[in-house]
């Protein structure tokens, strides 16, 4: 039975039965009874499968088809009017002939199976920043993941209302999994998403990537806000003051630890605290104060787990302990729990691997879970939750961090010297790939404020939305912008700098300099610490100051280098580039000269 009496929803939902068929249509409540009943119904199908109800209780796991395994770019579109508006770096397609493709993709696809329509809410219901999407689905797992990533159900639809139609249309279809007519499609001028033939996490989940960023950028810039790939903590410290940081970074530079990170020991034993209120997206709008306040739009957690273990994320771990659905990890036969490469030391020798094929344990003949393997985790599991996860309102917001991953070039953490200093921070914003471990440097790859594979429109007009925000802020309430790195290495390829729970040593700095507590030195490219203000006591033997002063250096040469890159990557985006950027860059190769 539908759930709701507002016409725009009935309309489209009727629209979708007539394009896709289905034998019958089921209206997700967001009760626990038909949770439950849809989590017995996907076990008996053996679409899912229960895991150890004592060590793991309310726990999935689930395979995706090993030729669906990770969000395609190549395959995600965003579809305006003019290819202009979409910008170079995005995939364009016109919408016409797109929505004609996917139709004829999507037609009668859902016969002989159910249609799930799922309302929810992005950030916490009727909520002034959240915003609500209607996903249909015709798979249980999308049902069940959008049930832990997002407040779904009816009271959603009661806080709506029957007159507006303010909301996202979320089409998906798993038709054949066929990667060869996958699309993830993105019509940000009709607030509509469709994405056919996948059936994994970011490519169907569609509020995740595709409307809480890319539908949801587009609508910021029209509507006064941000969108951001960021995370956001709280540092509370010993006299119970709790200031915020959004933060961004590119894939594999440790995002969600960062969001949910253990302060050092002699900080705990201070009375320092970490909160974590998202690990991945913000949405970002001025209160009524002219501060920058955020929520985090989601209900939970879809991390890699890879890599996830007691001392890299305890927080992240223990929040995969109940109510969790794992996809593509590898299932231990002997207790029916889950695990993955660096867990523990000890791969389970009776087990079956993220394909589905028997597995010894041997991790160097075959891995036992997929790389890109993941946990979706209610947000309330995460010990280190922030009290203000749901309050409306937000937290307000002390400063942007940016971040990526170079092994020589940028130093452990530098301050802009001003709003459009920064945004050209973030717009530098790169990373090295991973084969920087043999201590080579890897291919650096820009990917400005991290989202370069998720903005819904021309970057060039991002960066100017970004600094027309800045224009509305009086000095004293923008948050101040830094560039981190926690990745420079030393001659002989080692790190140098313990990263993890040490790296609240320089969030502890950034805060200071909100706050006005502490100097900096002017450098060419922007304020950076002196290095006897970063905190390093407990950490002898592993970093001195002289060492930090060989992580906080500015090499004009590679610097120079960067610039010439910099540049070429500017020259993309013609005349949307702001001149303010422009400008910033010139300022750069002047201070450099
Ligand atoms: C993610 C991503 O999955 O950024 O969060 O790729
Ligand atoms: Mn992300």
């Amino acid at each position: 039975m539908a759930l709701t009496n507002n016409k725009t929803i009935l309309d489209w939902v009727d629209e979708q039965v007539a394009l896709v068929k289905p034998d019958s249509v089921v209206w997700i409540d967001g009760s626990e009874e038909q949770l439950e009943a849809l989590r017995n119904e996907a076990c008996a199908t053996g679409e899912m499968e229960r895991l150890n109800e004592e060590l793991l209780p309310g726990c999935l796991l689930h395979r995706t088809n090993p030729n669906d395994v990770a969000r395609v770019e190549g395959r995600t579109f965003i579809c305006t009017k003019t290819k202009e508006e979409a910008g170079p770096t995005n995939n364009w397609e016109d919408p016409d002939v797109m929505y004609k493709k996917l139709f004829d993709i999507a037609r009668d696809s859902y016969k002989g199976r159910t249609m799930y329509v799922i309302p929810y809410s992005m950030g916490p219901i009727g909520s002034k920043l959240s915003k609500v999407g209607i996903e249909v689905t015709d798979s249980i797992y999308v049902v069940l993941n959008m049930a832990i990533m997002t407040r779904v159900g009816k009271a959603v639809l009661d806080s709506f209302g029957d007159e507006s139609n303010d909301w996202v249309r979320g089409l998906h279809c798993k038709c054949d999994i066929d990667e060869n007519n996958r699309y993830i499609c993105h019509f940000p001028q009709d607030n509509t998403i469709i994405s056919v033939n996948s059936g994994y996490g970011g490519n169907v989940l569609l509020g995740k990537k595709c409307f809480a960023l890319r539908i949801a950028s587009y609508q910021g810039k029209h509507e006064g806000w941000q969108a951001e790939h960021m995370l956001i903590l709280g540092v509370e410290n010993p006299k119970g003051e709790v200031k915020y940081i959004c933060a961004a970074f590119p894939s594999a530079c440790g995002k969600t630890n960062l969001a949910m990170m253990v302060p050092p020991e002699g900080y705990k034993k201070a009375g320092y605290k970490v909160w974590c209120v998202g690990d991945d997206i913000a949405w970002i709008r001025k209160g009524e104060d002219g501060r920058l306040y955020a929520i985090n739009p989601e209900n939970g957690f879809f991390g890699v787990a890879p890599g996830t273990n007691e001392k890299s994320n305890p927080n992240a771990l223990a929040s995969t302990k109940q109510g969790t659905i794992f996809t593509n990890v590898a299932h231990n036969l002997d207790n029916n729990t889950v695990w993955w490469e660096g867990l523990d030391k000890n791969p389970p020798e009776n087990a079956v691997e993220w394909t589905g094929k028997p597995w010894n344990g041997k991790v160097d003949e075959i891995k036992g879970a997929h790389p890109n393997s993941r946990f979706t985790a209610p947000a309330k599991n995460c010990p280190c939750i922030s009290s203000e996860f749901e309050n409306p309102a937000g937290v307000p917001i002390s400063a942007f961090v940016f971040g990526g991953r170079r092994a020589a070039l940028t130093p452990l953490v530098y301050q802009s010297r001003d709003w459009n200093h920064g945004v050209f921070v973030g717009s530098i914003m790169a990373s090295e790939t991973t084969a920087a471990a043999t201590g080579a440097v890897g291919v650096v790859r820009r990917d400005p404020m991290a989202m370069l594979p998720f903005c819904g429109y021309d970057m060039g007009d991002y960066w100017q939305h970004w600094i027309d925000i800045g224009e509305t802020l009086d000095a004293d309430k923008a948050p101040k912008i830094f560039n981190v790195n926690w990745f420079r290495k030393d001659e002989d390829g080692n790190f140098m700098w313990p990263g993890f729970g040490d790296n609240l040593r320089v969030l502890e700095w950034i805060i200071k300099r909100c706050e006005n507590e502490v100097d900096a030195e002017e450098t060419a490219i922007g304020y950076l610490p002196k290095a006897e203000d970063i905190n390093i006591e407990g950490l002898e033997g592993e970093v001195s100051v002289d060492s930090l002063k060989k992580i906080l250096d500015v090499d004009k040469a590679l610097w120079s280098e960067e610039a010439k890159g910099i540049e070429e990557f500017y020259g993309k985006f013609g005349k949307t580039l702001p001149e303010e950027l422009a400008k910033e860059l010139d300022t750069l190769k002047a201070n450099l000269a």
